[in-house]
């Protein structure tokens, strides 16, 4: 690692707004860089998953491919409630599992009829992704669809080339015929075992009709190419969190090894791509609803701890909500949503910091507040469309005649959120300890947890 320290070395005043602070250093090196697409989709921060599917009925985690298709038949399905929930949450993109591993499709396929048109749900003529992207876009939310490349039910599954097709038909109609899409999620998931079906993607051709069909949309997987899977399943982001990936550490989807996990989770300073990261995780202890886990949703606490370690980390944080039997999400579900919503919108109502003068100093930034303010939170972003570079940092208020350490991390981002015990303060500042390239703060905010 070529780390190097790129400090500011004067103390100019850089304006009277928080969001101001834009250092600009002479000294540039080749950092890797978001294209606006990324850019779009850091900026949303937050997506809720929606698994839903046979497993649903068969209370299960991971199909088998032989489901019966009649077993779906969601009586009261309404995607207008999943949007509204999402929307009260503060979530601004859905993904919904438009097949699962058990290689059912919720929408009418016409490569198979392993699909909601042999289900009795609105006499077989139903399509779950029409209605959920329908319903996503009415509440201003983007659409993103989960397309599991293993599949238990295709007969061509491990076939090479027959089944590449098949897949490929398949993400041709879903990428076709229900307007712009935001993410494409590949999962890298395969249970197959060491003695059955293996199936070499092309993911080469996968990518190449993706950019083809829907050259805005970002794919997700292990491997990317846009968005990096964060490494575990429990919406953690690492410490550090840096965009920028090297691309031969994971080069495909599914991998496991040393060193791959550790490659998602931190991606790397001196990464050449730039690969945010998204953090998925269940609202539920499964990804799927059953009936025995409804006492097992997480708290609006639980929530918001996730929020704080993947946003406030630098990543998304992608939260399944699963639809019942009944086809609409658990009313403990949407109150959580709803009840994390309003705790991140009241978290984070008043910046503290709005009006106060920010300086860059030679080791980051100072904030002059107009007079003493308390708080607990501490909000950092870098101008991440110029590239990742704090590496080690600190945040200190002027306190008793002295500076006093409120927090420390390492990376910053697309946002860092600090907590740190109640303090009064009429100066802060941020001390950038080590970077790996000119240092950009876009924004220094301050909060106060309502009691
Ligand atoms: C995993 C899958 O095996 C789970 O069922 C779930 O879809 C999760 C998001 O990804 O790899």
């Amino acid at each position: 690692m070529n780390r190097r320290r790129f400090l500011q070395s004067s103390g100019a005043a850089v304006g009277a707004h928080a969001l101001g602070a834009r250092f600009s250093d002479p000294r540039q090196t080749r950092l890797a860089v978001p294209n606006r697409q990324q850019l779009a989709w850091q900026d949303a921060e937050l997506g809720l998953f929606v698994h839903f599917g046979v497993n649903t009925f068969s209370d299960r985690e991971w199909g088998l491919g032989n489901e019966d298709p009649g077993s779906f038949d969601p009586a009261r399905l309404d995607a207008a409630q999943w949007a509204r929930a999402a929307k009260a949450g503060g979530f601004r993109y859905m993904v919904l599992t438009a097949k699962h591993h058990d290689g059912f499709c919720l929408w009418p396929s016409r490569l198979t009829t392993h699909s909601v048109a042999s289900s009795p749900w609105r006499g077989g003529r139903g399509d779950v992704v029409r209605e959920f992207s329908d319903a996503a876009r009415a509440e201003g939310l983007r659409v993103g669809f989960y397309l599991s490349p293993w599949d238990r039910h295709a007969p061509s599954y491990g076939a090479g080339r027959a089944y590449d097709d098949f897949y490929i038909g398949q993400l041709t109609e879903l990428l076709t015929q229900y307007g712009s899409i935001a993410e494409v999620w590949f999962d890298g998931a395969n249970g197959e075992g060491p003695n059955g079906r293996r199936q070499a993607y092309d993911w080469e051709r996968i990518h190449a009709t993706v950019r083809r069909l829907q050259p805005d949309a970002l794919m997700f997987s292990d491997a990317g190419p846009d968005i990096r899977w964060i490494g575990n399943e429990r919406g953690l982001a690492g410490e550090p969190n840096w965009c920028p990936v090297q691309p031969a550490l994971v080069p495909v989807p599914g991998l496991d090894g040393p060193g791959i996990i550790e490659a998602l989770q931190h991606g790397n300073p001196d990464g050449t791509v730039w690969r945010p990261a998204e953090a998925d995780v269940s609202i539920r202890p499964g990804w799927f609803w059953h009936r025995a886990e409804d006492e097992g949703v997480k708290s609006v606490d639980e929530l918001l701890e996730l929020y704080q370690a993947s946003v406030g980390r630098g990543g998304n944080l992608l939260l399944n909500v699963p639809p019942t039997t009944d086809g609409l999400f658990h009313e403990t579900d949407v109150r959580r949503l709803a009840g994390f919503g309003e705790r991140v919108r009241n978290l984070f109502a008043e910046d503290l910091a709005a009006g106060a003068t920010l300086h860059r100093t030679r080791e980051g930034a100072e904030l002059e507040l107009r007079g003493p303010v308390t708080f607990d939170l501490v909000l950092l972003a870098e101008e991440i469309a110029r590239g990742q570079t704090v590496a080690r940092y600190r945040v200190e208020a002027w306190t008793n005649d002295a500076w006093t350490v409120l927090s420390r991390g390492a990376t910053i981002g697309h946002k860092r959120i600090d907590r740190c015990a109640p303090v009064t303060a009429a100066r802060v500042r941020v001390v950038v300890e080590d970077a790996v390239g000119p240092v950009r703060l876009a924004l220094v905010g301050l909060f106060h947890s309502p009691a």
